[in-house]
């Protein structure tokens, strides 16, 4: 091989391992929240082409607010919905809009896009598991 071979085949396997990192390890990482004064688990989730973060831990039986800071301007994540609670928002760019709600039962719930093409995870447990 080249020098020029073996640095393209360097960059194209460095460029391979960083989008499996990005897929299949930085996307699983679940954020956990803490809850701050008041006992509300507050969360910021930039919205940008999807979710940031896109796996979120909270307590069972305490507020969360959701605060979605939507930077793009796709129609696809206009909408956010958590179906489990009822829950439906418009988010206007350049905008913050919080979503107030409090999940009284442990699981896995999901919120997405309108069309359900952008998705998140609110991993919800028992408060003696947080
Ligand atoms: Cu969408």
């Amino acid at each position: 091989m080249t020098l020029i071979e073996s640095s393209t085949l360097a960059a194209a396997v460095a460029a391979i391992g960083w989008i499996n990192w990005y897929f299949f390890v930085a996307g699983r990482q679940t954020t956990r929240v803490a809850a701050g004064a008041g006992g509300r688990q507050d969360v910021v989730v930039r919205v940008d082409g999807g979710y940031e973060p896109s796996a979120i831990q909270v307590v069972a039986g305490r507020p969360v607010r959701l605060s979605f800071d939507r930077v793009d301007t796709s129609g696809c994540s206009e909408e956010v919905t958590l179906p489990d609670f009822g829950i439906r928002r418009f988010l206007p760019t350049g905008a913050r809009t919080t979503v107030d709600f409090t999940p009284d039962t442990p699981g896995t719930y999901v919120f997405t896009c309108g069309m359900g093409m952008l998705r998140g995870r609110l991993v919800v447990t028992r408060a003696t598991e947080a």
